[in-house]
C-alpha cells in the first residue's frame, strides 16, 4: 500500500480529532557499494530514496504514547515512563528511540503519532531505520530539544544495537537523514566526515530488485560476521597495536599472517578489507565519469559476498546472474547489479539503462518466476533528500 503526505494527515485527523501538529518525512536508503563495512570502520556509499515514511504528530497533556501504524492497520499504546519490548515488531524501533532520548537527558511528554508510507518493509532498503530517524527526528522538532542531527543518528543506531539487538553499523541512519537529491554519499564510518558524489541518473536508472524474502538467519548471522571481523582485528593487534578496526589492515598485512587464522575468519576479512578498497576506488570512477568500470565493482562485490562473507542466497544470486544474460558483456544494458544491505534476502541493487529498464524489469521478473514461483517485485529508484520537515502547523 503506497500513502501519501495527506492520507497520512487525513487519517491522524480521523484517529485523534484534531490535525497533527507536524508531519516528517524520512526515507529509506541504498547502498552503492560498501556492504558490510561500516561497522569495520571503513567506507560505504549510500544515498535516501523517494521511498518514505511520514510521520504525523502532536503533544498529548499525559504521558502515553497513542501510536498507529497505517499500512499495517495496528494500534498500541504504552507509557513513556515505562517503554518495554512488545508483541508489534515495529514498535520496538520507536521505542529505542524514545529510550535513547530519554537517556541522552530529556524529558518526553505523550504524544499520538500515525505513521505510514511506501517503504517496501525487509526488502532491504531500510525502512527500520527510516523509523528511527524519523521519529527522532520528529520529537526533537516537537519538543524543541535541539539535538543536533548527527546525535539523533548516534542515538539511533544506538536505539538499534541496544533496544532491537541488532549490532549494526551507522550507515542507514546517517543516509536516512544525510541524503541529498542526486547524490550518493561516501561515509566514512570512523570519523562521520563525508562527502557529496553527483550520481547523475541520465542515462541509466537505479532499479531494486525485490527477491520477497527474508530468511531468518539474517540477525544472528549479522552479529556473527561482525564478531568475526572482531575477531580478524584482535589476532592482527598482536603484530599492529595500533589497528582498531579491519578498516586499519592492508591485503598486505593480512595476508603476511594469514597462518594465524581460521579459513572463515580469513575470508571474512579479507573481503572486508577488499570492499574497503573497492568504495574508494568506486569513487574515483564517479569522478571520472567512469559508471563501467564502477558497475564492475559492484558485480565484485556480490560475488565476494556471495563467496566470502557467505550472506547471499540463492534468489540473490539468481537475480544477479540473470542480469548478466540480459545484458551480455560489453552491451551496457545492465552496468552493475549486487545484493544489498545485510543479506540473507531483501533485493539486488540493478544499474540498468535507461529504454531498457522495462524490457529489463519484465524480463528478470518471468524468470524468477518461473525459477522459484513467486512475484519479484521491482522499483525504479530516484535518489531524494534525508529527513525533513514536510507539515508543521503554525502557531497563533
Ligand atoms: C544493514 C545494517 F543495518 C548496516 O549497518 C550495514 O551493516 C548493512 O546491513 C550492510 O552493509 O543494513
Amino acid at each position: 500500500m503506497e500513502l501519501s503526505l495527506e492520507e497520512i494527515k487525513e487519517k491522524f485527523t480521523e484517529k485523534f480529532h484534531q490535525s497533527p501538529q507536524l508531519i516528517v518525512r524520512s526515507p529509506g536508503r541504498i547502498n552503492l557499494i560498501g556492504e558490510h563495512t561500516d561497522y569495520n570502520g571503513g567506507f560505504v556509499l549510500p544515498a535516501a530514496i523517494d521511498r518514505e515514511i511520514y510521520f504525523a504528530i502532536s503533544t498529548r497533556n499525559d504521558n502515553y504514547c497513542h501510536v498507529y501504524a497505517q499500512n499495517l492497520n495496528e494500534f498500541e499504546i504504552f507509557s513513556i515512563e515505562k517503554v518495554e519490548r512488545s508483541r508489534h515488531n515495529w514498535s520496538d524501533y520507536l521505542k529505542g528511540v524514545i529510550q535513547q532520548i530519554q537517556n541522552y537527558g530529556f524529558k518526553i511528554a505523550g504524544f499520538n503519532l500515525v505513521f505510514g508510507g511506501n517503504i517496501p518493509f525487509g526488502a532491504g532498503v531500510s525502512s527500520s531505520a527510516a523509523l528511527e530517524t524519523g521519529l527522532a527526528f520528529a520529537l526533537n522538532q516537537l519538543f524543541d530539544f535541539q539535538i543536533p542531527k548527527m546525535e539523533l543518528v548516534k542515538l539511533c543506531q544506538r536505539a538499534e544495537n541496544e533496544f532491537v539487538g541488532l549490532q549494526c553499523g551507522i550507515m542507514d541512519m546517517f543516509a536516512s537523514t544525510m541524503g541529498k537529491e542526486n547524490s550518493v554519499i561516501r561515509l566514512d564510518c570512523r570519523s562521520l566526515e563525508y562527502a557529496y558524489f553527483p550520481f547523475l541518473q541520465d542515462k541509466y536508472s537505479i532499479i531494486l530488485c525485490d527477491t520477497g524474502v527474508k530468511h531468518s538467519l539474517g540477525n544472528s548471522e549479522y552479529n556473527t560476521r561482525r564478531q568475526e571481523c572482531e575477531l580478524g582485528v584482535k589476532i592482527l593487534q598482536k603484530h599492529y597495536p595500533k589497528i582498531q578496526h579491519l578498516r586499519d589492515v592492508s591485503s598486505k598485512m593480512l595476508n603476511s599472517h594469514a597462518q594465524e587464522f581460521d579459513q572463515i575468519t580469513l575470508k571474512r576479512c579479507r573481503y572486508v578489507v577488499q570492499e574497503i578498497e573497492r568504495v574508494i576506488a568506486a569513487c574515483e570512477d564517479l569522478q571520472n565519469n567512469d559508471l563501467v568500470a564502477f558497475g564492475k565493482k559492484m558485480y565484485q562485490t556480490h560475488q565476494e559476498l556471495r563467496d566470502d562473507y557467505e550472506v547471499s542466497c540463492e534468489e540473490l544470486d539468481f537475480l544477479v546472474a540473470e542480469t548478466q544474460k540480459f545484458s551480455p558483456e560489453s552491451t551496457n544494458l545492465v552496468l552493475g547489479s549486487r545484493m544489498m544491505g545485510g543479506g540473507f534476502g531483501g533485493c539486488t541493487i540493478n544499474i540498468v539503462k535507461k529504454e531498457q529498464v522495462d524490457n529489463f524489469m519484465s524480463a528478470i521478473a518471468s524468470a524468477y518466476q518461473i525459477q522459484f514461483n513467486r512475484k519479484l517485485i521491482c522499483h525504479k529508484i530516484s535518489i531524494q533528500e534525508g529527513t525533513s520537515i514536510a507539515f508543521e502547523k503554525e502557531l497563533v
